[in-house]
């Protein structure tokens, strides 16, 4: 394979439009889901992306050594097809905060994007801003040098937000927006807190600025998005010719619905089929509980049952069952005829059907306590508040509890609380879990005994007696 050529802008001159866009979260889900739309906006040619990476410049410097290009590869259940992505003009090391700062602050940039992560955004369990999370507190202090002219160089995305907030500010470049694409419910609220706390410390009115000159836009985002294997490099080789060692492979359907200002402008997303909305909530909630209540229930139950992928646990008629009970449960909270909730569901169960996308489970079931407050806890307590258990959602939680217990090696901002938990004997143990998700449903006697009833419903035995069932 050494004599093929490598993929970069020689060998495909596309354009390379002026950075106008700053985005910190460089991942693939970034690179299948923004930098596409916007390389399929109407004015495409004026919008580019400088990408920032989160915690490694190992993504940046993959793509740097490329001019920045990539191969998205769109897999359907029928075959593969290949686009070559140009919208990122610049892949940066997360950590060259100068460079981020210098971006942030030149009138020409008119967007922050972010897809930083659920749980980078330092929620408590109640939803409000966490400042003694360690990430933050740690940031707190750096920002707190920063901004009485010593040396302070926050770490987490946020922290480094802020201070590129900061010297936007000072430079009176004027209004901005930010875009969290994150799959939170109201993401923009939430970023806006999380800026916010951060600001705090800032002082000299940086958050009187931030209130009257950033625009906190809400998303839902969608496009499934697996991990890239050798495989898919090989893949890109054989089929384009060209050397890729940074394609990005993602399902054929997307979709994206944005409510909120852009002071500064944005491209004519619309035009790749973004959909802007004043409410953006149904949407979200829909998205949210819908899809990725489901991915998390299949991560949990389907490992457990001894499945590897989306569509290896959605065949298996147990997960199957436990998914459209889930979503029996939540659709009665998604009221309205235009969020068309059947046909959602069946277009969910092809989506995840597709045997071609081999969607881990491991890569879902990461950072369970934040991702469980969005997808099971929501449905859970509309259903209590009806007068029904709520046991549809609750069997979410008993799954995570369960896999929490089975495996050692798992990510989650409260890993060392989890395994603190899972040491101790008895009862204390499901209850203790459950608060970690969601302090108001471990407060319910009721809820903590039905979780406590319904784990152990994807063990060993339960497997067994499935299998012998009709
Ligand atoms: C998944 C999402 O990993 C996860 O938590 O549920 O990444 C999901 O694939 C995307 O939101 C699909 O749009």
């Amino acid at each position: 394979m050494t004599d093929i050529p490598a993929l970069d802008r020689s060998l495909k001159p596309l354009p390379k439009p002026p950075v106008r866009i700053v985005h910190l979260g460089l991942g693939a889900f970034h690179r299948s889901h923004q930098a596409w739309y916007t390389q399929h906006a109407g004015d495409a040619a004026e919008w580019g992306i400088a990408a920032f990476t989160g915690r490694r410049p190992d993504a940046a410097e993959a793509l740097s050594a490329q001019d920045c290009l990539y191969t998205l590869v769109e897999r359907s259940a029928g075959g593969d097809s290949f686009e070559v992505i140009g919208s990122i003009v610049e892949a940066v090391d997360g950590a060259d905060t100068a460079r981020l700062c210098g971006l942030v602050a030149a009138k020409d940039t008119a967007i922050v994007m972010l897809t930083i992560t659920e749980a980078a955004y330092g929620l408590a369990a109640d939803g409000t801003f966490d400042a003694d999370a360690p990430a933050v507190a740690d940031d707190l202090r750096a920002l707190s040098a920063a901004a009485s002219g010593g040396a302070g160089t926050p770490a987490t995305p946020l922290g480094r937000l802020v201070l590129a907030l900061a010297r936007r500010r000072d430079s009176g470049a004027g209004p901005i927006a930010v875009v969290s694409c994150d799959n939170l419910s109201a993401n923009g609220d939430v970023a806006r807190r999380a800026v916010l706390g951060l600001t705090a410390v800032w002082g000299r009115g940086l958050a009187e600025w931030i209130d009257a000159n950033v625009s906190f836009v809400s998303t839902s985002v969608d496009r499934i998005t697996p991990r890239t294997t050798d495989a898919d490099i090989a893949e890109v080789a054989e089929q384009c010719g060209y050397r890729d060692n940074s394609p990005v492979v993602a399902e054929p359907f997307r979709n994206w619905v944005l409510s909120g200002g852009f002071p500064a402008g944005r491209p004519r997303w619309e035009d790749a089929g973004a959909v802007i909305v004043d409410d953006i909530e149904p949407y979200e909630n829909r998205k949210l509980w819908l899809l990725n209540g489901a991915h998390s229930m299949l991560a949990y139950a389907g490992q457990l049952r001894g499945h590897a992928t989306v569509a290896d646990a959605l065949a298996d008629p147990a997960c199957r069952k436990a998914v459209e009970d889930f979503w029996d449960e939540a659709a009665r909270h998604l009221p309205g005829e235009e969020l068309d909730i059947p046909q959602y569901r069946q277009a969910l169960l092809e989506r995840f059907g597709n045997a071609r996308i081999a969607h881990r489970l491991a890569q879902i079931a990461a950072d369970a306590t934040t991702k469980l407050r969005m997808r099971a806890v929501p449905a859970l307590t509309a259903e209590r508040a009806a007068g029904r258990s709520g046991a549809g959602s609750a069997l979410m939680i008993a799954a995570w509890i369960d896999y929490a217990g089975a495996i050692s090696d798992f990510q989650d901002p409260l890993a060392s609380a989890i395994r603190d938990a899972n040491a101790l004997a008895g009862d204390g143990r499901v209850e203790t879990l459950l608060r970690l998700v969601s302090a108001g449903l471990a407060d319910d006697p009721q809820v903590v005994s039905l979780v406590r009833g319904l784990c152990g419903s994807f063990t060993a035995k339960a497997v067994a007696s499935a299998a012998t069932q009709p």
